[in-house]
């Protein structure tokens, strides 16, 4: 029997160290058997949380490549997007999306813009404008809840109802964005989890971990996206890649390092590959 290997385009930065972006996506999705053909968006040291971080923005080179790619005839199961880095950036993601974007493409977008409540370093309201922008031309958007509120023109909240934010999600809704997937919301009880407005809505509450870990909502998104490329389903997939984030994040716990370092999640992958044989 020989099964094509499902590629996906995936989008974002490459940061030297502090695992997240790219460093995550190369690492996940062959362990769940799927191709990741990359554009690096930027280059840098570290990420943006690490003081004095250098940055690269690799927009002409990116230009060559897909010049390249364009001339190639190249398909695509999916494009992933994650995080830009610059106005210029967003503009080049548009045009991925409207040249390998083709309908039956799955094209999924985390805004990757802030957490906790602020703007990653560099970002201000014209980038999350764009963003906005961005957002109607993908199919599935995965902001954190500090994004959704931005995106939303919401007042950051940590007390927002579950249900008041899946309502004011709708509104984004529309042009291609059939789903938008929200991360790190607070449930009653203590409890954090994601809620689904869209098409395919859903609440998922689980109980809260005691330390937030940098690059954990890049590890979602990874598992999420090649998830639902082996299944197709919105709802299995979120679910199981959240449950896998969470495991990661509960064996981080061990060492404060990964506050900043990243999810430790290499360790889990052989875990991973198993589990998505089912999927
Ligand atoms: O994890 C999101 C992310 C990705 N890439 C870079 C970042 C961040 C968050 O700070 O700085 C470069």
């Amino acid at each position: 029997m020989n099964v094509r290997t499902p590629r996906i385009a995936v989008m974002q930065d490459l940061s030297c160290i502090g695992r997240c972006s790219l460093g995550v996506a190369m690492a996940v999705l062959p362990a769940l058997g799927i191709e990741a053909a990359v554009l690096p968006t930027a280059l840098l040291s570290a990420h943006t949380a690490f003081e004095g971080f250098t940055f690269r923005d690799l927009s002409p080179e990116l230009e060559r490549i897909l010049a390249h790619w364009q001339a190639m005839d190249l398909r695509f199961d999916a494009i992933y997007i994650g995080y830009l880095g610059s106005r210029p950036l967003i503009d080049l993601a548009a045009r991925v999306i409207e040249r390998f974007g083709a309908p039956g493409v799955r094209v999924i977008l985390d805004p990757a813009f802030g957490d906790h409540g602020r703007l990653y370093a560099g970002f201000d309201g014209d980038y999350v404008r764009a963003m906005r922008g961005l957002c109607a031309r993908a199919e599935i958007i995965l902001p954190n809840l500090t994004e959704a509120c931005c995106l939303l023109e919401l007042p950051f909240s940590q007390e927002a109802a579950p249900e008041a934010l899946a309502e004011s999600a709708q509104a984004l809704l529309g042009g291609r964005l059939r789903d938008v997937l929200i991360t790190s919301c607070p449930f009653p009880g203590g409890r954090t989890g994601l809620i689904c407005a869209g098409e395919h809505a859903f609440t998922y509450p689980h109980s809260q971990l005691s330390m937030p870990c940098h690059g954990s909502g890049d590890l979602f998104a990874s598992v999420f996206t090649g998830l639902l490329v082996r299944c197709g389903s919105v709802e299995r997939a979120a679910r199981a890649a959240a449950d896998f984030t969470r495991g990661c994040i509960a064996n981080s716990m061990n060492c404060p390092d990964h506050r900043w370092y990243g999810v430790d999640f290499e360790a889990m992958l052989p875990e991973l590959a198993r589990q998505a044989a089912s999927f």
